[in-house]
């Protein structure tokens, strides 16, 4: 499996969380980056997740991204687990909407580091997931500076549209002149 298999495993602690990581898959197909997706949850299945980390360095994944609401347990047991980079994106679920999984992901103690994205955040962690594997992949970094590239022409078609309405707009120099 080491060869050909997924790159990248997408957790989620529910399967009620699977619409709302939905940016993660897409963005990690995107990409063209393999990846598989489990459901396993770190207080109803424990066992499962023990045998998941355990088989986990031997498959060729390189990188997980862990999502999960509420107290959102999961990334930070699964990262006490394995080497693997651990990424957390925390749900918005429950009465406090998300901000309970961002500090459970964010807060872990020292020893055992998450590497967190905001709440919902699903684009930013896949594309913390590809950066990850950008950096022995020539490929994905020539796609990764496209992106950067489509994002900043975009901001130029947005100032064009701002000044089509009439308003006074800074004129980008290109460079900075002084004086
Ligand atoms: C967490 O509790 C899951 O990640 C989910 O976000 C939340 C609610 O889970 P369900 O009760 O919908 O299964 O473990």
């Amino acid at each position: 499996m080491r060869n050909g298999g997924p790159k990248v495993g997408v957790v989620i602690g529910s399967s009620s969380d699977l619409e709302k990581i939905a940016p993660v898959l897409d963005t990690l197909k995107e990409f063209g980056v393999s990846f598989e997706i489990a459901v396993i949850s770190a207080h109803r299945s424990p066992e499962k997740l023990v045998r998941y980390a355990q088989c986990l360095p031997d498959r060729g994944i390189e990188v997980v991204v862990a999502a999960a609401g509420l107290s959102a347990a999961l990334p930070g047991a699964l990262a006490a687990l394995v080497d693997v980079p651990v990424i957390g994106l925390p749900v918005a679920a429950g009465p406090l909407n998300g901000v309970d999984a961002l500090l459970s992901i964010v807060q872990m103690p020292p020893g055992v580091p998450v590497a967190g994205v905001g709440i919902g955040a699903a684009r930013n962690a896949a594309l913390m997931a590809v950066r990850i594997i950008a950096s022995h992949d020539e490929s994905l970094r020539k796609k990764l500076a496209a992106l950067r590239e489509s994002m900043a022409s975009s901001i130029d078609t947005q100032n064009r549209a701002v000044k089509e309405k009439g308003l006074t707009t800074w004129q980008d120099p290109g460079e900075c002149i002084r004086e």
